[in-house]
């Protein structure tokens, strides 16, 4: 049998260490322990193919022991004071940002994203996210209201309780910061339930943070998604659940808590459009599709832009200019400075991705465009990747257009109409984001306010910016992140008191 670290031998020096000293261990009561019956996960190298750890295989022991702790911590967090645990909450983002060059390259190994590209910038927005939610401990206030000059009226927000954060692979980083960063500073303490596909780089991060904090106030395990996510969800001590992931576990999970009654927040798949009219700045919309596409990820962003309307008169110069500009990102090892574009997460979804792919080419009309080269080098044969491709000639009606491929594949679609192209953008089950290219500003807040889609950009598509809150519409989900709305609403209950002042 292989060996359970060759892929570890590709790491540098003091990364493969780090690793080491993680493999087999999830974090309950800031102790680094094994699962209790020792069960383990092999996790591989998107790239070679090649084991780098065991991960543990958390089963319902775990969820009992990290969800005891995480209650046992409870009382005394919430009443330390909202500025404190901000503080704490924001120096863990900086020791997360400081511990850069180590978590890095562990997230490339682990997911198969390009280090520069996508992984740096990644735990960087994660520090980010932590500093923000820090400074906004301050804003965890209430109201006095209006009654009648012999009665008080005022309202508190108190903590939730235990909160799970269960979490996918694409990017675990931000989205672990996007819930335990609002959910820590309102007072809750937090079981994580990292991705068992890429749970490495989370749980040190969560290590960083967490060796702040009182033991059980932040604890992260790992294992299945049935033998460790769902119960959790059903641990009758869990007081709130926030999930990323697929909508089939989404509308799983919200089933489960309603028979507990207690409140989710969802942010679950998306098949974003963008709309790009005729008078818009080409070379924009270019660069636009190609970071909306998310292509440095393979395009493993529920965002992703990937049903893309283009005005007729736009379509072969944007479809040639786009392909062109694919083809310029290098796709290689992910560890490698100069690589642009790595792997998918796993077998699974490539397989899943190249059989969409398949499916488009053989639709009579259609046209594929493959963009990029796959790497030449021997040690990458097994690796996973995907050579973008671009699609044009699809119709409405095309899996390809109205499922989430959670991969690199775009479909670019020629309108000539406003009104047509906004009800196609509208028509499916998803509402998560949107775009809008156009130099016409009242065409942009026009179609901005058309849109069924939770997050609209106009002449832009930025990734996730901490203080704008953002959530999907339709099946992508239930509730919003990042903003201080989401600590407000999403990991805090409001209490009415009424004083007779007589
Ligand atoms: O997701 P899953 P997968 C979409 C994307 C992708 C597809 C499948 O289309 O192709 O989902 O990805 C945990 N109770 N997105 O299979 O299974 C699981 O262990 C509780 C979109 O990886 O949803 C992991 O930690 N938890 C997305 C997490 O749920 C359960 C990001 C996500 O896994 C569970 C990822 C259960 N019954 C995938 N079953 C986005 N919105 O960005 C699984 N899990």
């Amino acid at each position: 049998p292989e060996s359970p670290t060759r892929g570890r031998a590709r790491l540098p020096r003091g990364v493969g260490d780090l690793l080491a000293a993680l493999a087999g261990r999830h974090l309950i009561g800031n102790a680094l322990v094994g699962p209790a019956g020792g069960a383990c996960l092999t996790v591989l190298d998107p790239a070679t193919g090649l084991a780098l750890a065991e991960a543990p295989a958390a089963g319902p022991a775990d969820v009992e022991a990290a969800v005891a702790a995480a209650r046992a911590a409870g009382r005394a967090w919430a009443r330390v004071p909202a500025r404190e645990r901000g503080r704490l909450v924001a120096e863990g983002g900086r020791r997360i940002a400081a511990a850069s060059p180590g978590l890095a390259p562990l997230l490339a190994a682990e997911t198969g994203k390009a280090i520069r590209t996508e992984c740096r910038p990644e735990i960087a927005t994660a520090a980010d996210i932590l500093a923000m939610f820090g400074g906004l401990a301050t804003e965890l206030k209430g109201e006095t209201l209006p009654f009648s000059p012999d009665m008080l009226a005022l309202t508190t927000r108190e903590p939730l309780g235990v909160v799970a954060a269960i979490l996918p692979w694409n990017v675990p980083l931000v989205l672990m910061a996007l819930k335990i960063g609002p959910a820590l500073v309102a007072g809750n303490t937090v079981v994580v339930k990292a991705s068992e596909e890429a749970p490495f780089a989370t749980i040190e991060a969560a290590r960083l943070l967490a060796e702040l904090l009182p033991p059980g106030v932040l604890n992260v395990i790992c294992g299945t998604g049935p033998a460790c996510g769902a119960p959790l969800v059903r641990h009758p001590d869990v007081a709130k659940v926030t999930f990323t992931g697929s909508q089939a576990v989404g509308e799983a999970i919200y089933r489960e808590a309603a028979d507990k009654l207690i409140p989710v927040s969802l942010e679950l798949g998306g098949k974003s459009p963008m709309l790009i009219f005729a008078d818009a700045d080409l070379d924009r919309a270019v660069a636009g599709a190609v970071a909306g596409m998310r292509f440095t990820r393979q395009g493993q962003s529920c965002t992703a832009s990937s049903r893309i309307y283009v005005d007729a008169q736009l379509h072969d110069r944007f479809v040639e200019r786009l392909a062109a500009a694919v083809s310029n990102l290098r796709m290689g090892d992910p560890l490698d400075e100069a690589t642009d574009i790595g792997t998918v997460i796993n077998a699974r979804q490539r397989a899943k991705i190249l059989d969409y792919i398949a499916q488009g080419e053989a639709t009579p009309g259609a046209r594929a465009v493959r963009c990029g080269r796959l790497p030449a080098a021997p040690d990458l044969a097994e690796g996973l990747f995907v050579e973008p491709v671009l699609f044009t000639g699809l119709t409405e009606d095309s899996p390809l257009m109205r499922d989430e491929i959670f991969g690199p594949v775009a479909c670019v679609v020629p309108f000539s109409d406003e009104g047509a192209v906004l009800q196609a953008a509208n028509a499916g089950d998803f509402g998560l984001a949107a775009t809008v290219w156009t130099q016409d500003l009242r065409r942009a807040l026009r179609v901005s306010h058309a849109l069924d889609a939770g997050y609209v950009q106009v002449n832009q598509n930025l990734t996730i910016q901490p203080n704008l809150s953002y959530g999907g519409f339709k099946k992508s989900g239930l509730g919003k992140e990042a903003s201080l709305e989401s600590m407000l609403e999403h990991f805090t209950r409001k209490k009415t008191i009424v004083v007779d002042m007589r």
